[in-house]
């Protein structure tokens, strides 16, 4: 891509509004621009940045075994009747009234559509388990949206729903989603903890939020310091088999958010090993068993030839809300450092000496090289002073920086510079395109 045909909408300024990194970094990178309070239109580098998380998050949940759908974002009031949730759901529940006077909302979650698709098909225990997620739009009105995409108020949210034929195996899907989580967030160069959460308006007993530790966190929480560390289970886990003890290596130490928070049980960690910090919440898991289902009348027959309710599960992951995570977790004064698996463009050329021959010809041959490799480059081949390309290309926060001008190229050199360490090397550029193919095409 071409920085001069892009539209790459770069602040110089930082907004008065935005109180925290991400916030800041967001808006100052072209990423989103509000257009009311807590909703935001996402340019084009945002969208970028938005598609490959949803890739990740799809991906694996594809890979744990579940089944992707669409629903619409407006639902029937009628349906929340049903479950008892359209009066429990308070304000946060944008209503609308259609033409003929029905009343509609915008969905803030999809409990009650699912049940009522899953009713309409399944009819007996044979059919079971299910798992389907899709990736929609939610809004939530919140009272106090703020630090930008972190609480908005339409956001993106990837939300599944287990079905099962009892509570055993409930539990197995709850197993499948919370492992599938960590892997997920440990892709995008997360460290996601796992903690014991309140259920608050979707419901049921059982619930852990995953949360990345930052400052600047909206929650309170408390765990043991050695979950802070623990390594993801890995991308080869069999989620055919036994998870629970994969669980259980989780769940044995102490963590939970501020709502469930227990001090005498927290007291009985080691002192050393006790961690009281901020964290941001970027998925939640619930086990449910038949609130829905029982209202609803989500029934499904049983060996025995009698019917009853599936057990139920949600597994949420803020996909919108996780781009201001990643950022609040990697940055520094310059701007953004992208994790190579999310970076919108992985790649910056930044053209020294726009309009000098030997110059032009150079970044066009490694723009083109890295085109041919699926590397997708993004060229700044714009008029600007090389002070503001440098300092726009630390902005955006491009993992690596292909630097290319009249002075190296006399000795035949090219500048490679990595954003996250800040090192520079020169080399050929036949040397830096090896390279840059190498180090990126293994994301
Ligand atoms: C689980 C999936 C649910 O809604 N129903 C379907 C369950 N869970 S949740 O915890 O309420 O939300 C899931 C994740 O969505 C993100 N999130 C938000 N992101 C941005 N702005 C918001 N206002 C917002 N509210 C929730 C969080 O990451 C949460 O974990």
């Amino acid at each position: 891509m071409r920085l001069s045909r892009y539209f790459l909408p770069t602040l110089k300024e930082t907004p008065s509004e935005a109180k925290i990194a991400s916030h800041r970094l967001m808006l100052r990178a072209g990423l989103v621009r509000q257009e009311s309070a807590g909703i935001y239109s996402w340019l084009p580098l945002g969208l970028k940045l938005l598609k490959n998380i949803e890739r990740i998050v799809r991906e694996e949940q594809d890979r744990a075994g579940a089944v992707e759908m669409l629903m619409p974002t407006i639902q029937s009031a009628e349906l929340w009747r049903e479950s008892g949730r359209y009066d429990a759901y308070g304000k946060e529940m944008l209503r609308i009234t259609d033409r003929h006077n029905r009343e509609m909302l915008y969905g803030p979650t999809n409990e009650e559509m699912l049940t009522a698709i899953f009713r309409s098909f399944c009819k007996s225990y044979k059919e079971l388990p299910k798992m389907l997620y899709h990736i929609q739009w939610k809004f939530r009105d919140e009272v106090r949206p703020r630090f930008g995409v972190m609480r908005g108020r339409e956001f993106l949210m990837k939300d599944s729903y287990s079905f099962d034929v009892d509570e055993a195996a409930a539990r197995r899907s709850y197993n499948r989603m919370f492992i599938t989580y960590l892997n997920t967030f440990s892709r995008m160069g997360l460290q996601a903890v796992p903690m014991r959460a309140e259920t608050g308006p979707i419901g049921g007993d059982l619930s852990h939020e995953f949360i990345i530790l930052a400052e600047t966190g909206e929650s309170a929480v408390f765990c043991h310091k050695d979950l802070v560390d623990m390594p993801a289970p890995g991308l080869d886990v069999d989620f055919d088999g036994d998870l629970q003890p994969l669980v259980d290596e989780r769940t044995a130490l102490y963590a939970a958010t501020e709502d469930v928070h227990d001090e005498a049980a927290f007291m009985a960690v080691p002192e050393d090993k006790r961690l009281s910090a901020r964290g941001i919440e970027v998925g939640q898991v619930f086990y449910f068993g038949t609130k829905y289902s029982e209202p609803m009348r989500a029934n499904v027959s049983h060996p025995d030839g009698k019917e009853r309710p599936v057990h139920m599960g949600s597994y949420g992951v803020g996909v919108s809300r996780i781009a201001g995570a990643i950022i609040e977790a990697n940055h520094d004064d310059e701007g953004i450092i992208w994790p190579l698996a999310v970076a919108p463009f992985k790649i910056g050329i930044i053209n020294l000496r726009q309009g000098d021959e030997q110059t032009d010809a150079a970044c066009e041959s490694a723009w083109k090289a890295l085109e041919a490799a699926g590397l997708e480059p993004l060229y700044d081949d714009t008029a600007d002073r090389a002070g503001a390309k440098f300092s726009r290309m630390d902005l955006i926060g491009l993992p690596w920086q292909l630097i290319i001008g009249p002075r190296g190229l006399k000795d035949g050199l090219v500048e490679l510079k990595e954003r996250a360490s800040g090192e520079r090397q020169n080399l050929s550029l036949d040397a830096a395109l090896d390279l840059l193919r190498t180090v990126c095409a293994s994301s």
